[in-house]
């Protein structure tokens, strides 16, 4: 069997989304997403340009060995761009493979490890009333992990919370430009934990609760904010420092023992080694799709299990649900997976990309369907052209570009 076509579907059905397409000498279609929020044509140009043409003709079943050819061979390693595209061709030829099988991706992956896989919702107010009803709301679906962005007295949006009454919480515009967002660091440090307080209060002590600082705090600030929410006992506290400085990691372990997430941003199996060697995390998140596919995040999981890191995919709405079956199948095979984030996608998503995976009970399953259980309805994607839409930036109050 030989790989006869190899198609890069870009649509944008709410909001963007890049598929890749591959079809074999048996007329077997295998998908992958490679959808880079607000960076979408690069990588897309850089599968049709560079990447298809070196598909047509390759054994599809050899997908390590592929992945090296294109990781190792290209000299240019790393980096989102290059590592979606890679991840991409890697998640089309394990739905081949699956599909060939006659079994769904976590069969192949050793088997399921659990019955489902524990997700968290995102819930979010621009004040507390708001955030307790937001909170209701997702428990009402039946989520058992809740994560929690509020908005912060004097500032007039925060991202990743809700505004205008609009509940979703969607991260980027569509516009020319990116918008712009005020930001100021003391404000938020003295505002979160006595809205953590107020939950306690409010919903008991067993409910999981996560919080997501989005890479916006120095070592220092991040320390002071852990050891503040400790009395609160997070699942989770999210991206508190920039994270292509993981030692920063260190001085915030020192004085916090609030569990640490991180690796949305990450691409590569190195962005993690030294926080996972270290111990300085407990949780590591990087998204299937910009760290290398299936292939590379299996490889991250593994190195992860040795220093009891525990598994737990990026899983927003700006990657495709290709991605996300991925990512659920790996999560209910993987020994350390440890919950998995879940976004609802608009119902229009959920149309041009018709998926097996299932949320019930607080719980995902990938179903069991053959490969990923994702299929593209091409003449649907096809009324939805691509939007150009960024990620919003932070500036501080008196103009200062502040890190995302
Ligand atoms: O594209 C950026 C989003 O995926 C990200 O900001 C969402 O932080 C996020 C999360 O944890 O889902
Ligand atoms: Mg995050």
């Amino acid at each position: 069997m030989k790989i006869v076509d190899v198609q890069v579907i870009v649509t944008s059905p709410t909001r963007n989304f890049v598929t890749l397409k591959i079809t074999t000498s048996d007329g077997i279609i295998g998908l992958g997403d490679a959808t880079l929020n607000g960076r979408e044509l690069a990588v897309a140009s850089y599968l049709r340009d560079h990447i298809s043409p070196l598909l047509i003709g390759r054994d599809p079943s050899r997908i390590e060995d592929t992945w090296n050819y294109l990781y190792k061979g290209a000299y240019w390693r790393r980096g989102p761009v290059t590592m979606a595209a890679v991840a991409a061709v890697d998640m089309a030829l394990w739905d081949i493979k699956g599909k060939v099988a006659g079994l769904p991706l976590y069969q192949l992956l050793g088997g399921a490890s659990r019955t489902g896989c524990l997700a968290y919702a995102h819930a979010t107010g621009a004040d507390l009333p708001e955030l307790i009803d937001s909170v209701h709301e997702q428990l009402d679906l039946g989520y058992r992990a809740i994560r929690v962005q509020t908005g912060v007295p004097g500032l007039e949006k925060v991202y990743g919370v809700g505004h205008s009454g609009v509940a979703t919480y969607e991260p980027a515009d569509r516009g020319a430009r990116p918008s712009e967002e005020i930001w100021d660091t003391s404000a938020y440090l003295r505002h979160i934990p006595s809205v953590f307080e107020q939950l306690r209060n409010h919903f008991g002590q067993e409910l999981p609760l996560l919080h997501d600082a989005h890479h916006r705090l120095t070592p220092q600030q991040a320390a002071r904010l852990g050891k503040e929410l400790e009395p609160y006992d997070l699942f989770w506290l999210e991206d508190v420092t920039p994270a292509e400085n993981p030692a920063a990691l260190r001085l915030v372990r020192q004085h916090t023992t609030i569990p640490l997430a991180i690796g949305e941003v990450f691409n590569n199996i190195w962005d993690t080694e030294l926080l996972l060697s270290e111990q300085l995390i407990d949780f590591i998140r990087c998204a299937i799709v910009h760290a290398g596919g299936i292939t590379h995040v299996r490889k991250i999981w593994s190195l992860a299990e040795l220093y009891q890191v525990r598994a737990a995919s990026h899983g927003p709405t700006d990657v495709s649900p290709i991605n996300f079956a991925a990512a659920v199948h790996m999560g209910l095979s993987a020994a350390n997976f440890g919950i998995q984030e879940h976004m609802r996608h608009q119902p229009l998503v959920d149309e041009v990309f018709r998926h097996a995976f299932r949320f019930d009970d607080g719980y995902l399953h990938p179903g069991e369907e053959p490969g990923l259980g994702v299929s593209l309805d091409e003449e649907l994607a096809s009324r939805y052209p691509y939007e150009s839409a960024y990620l919003p930036v932070a500036y501080l109050p008196d103009g200062t570009l502040h890190d995302w």
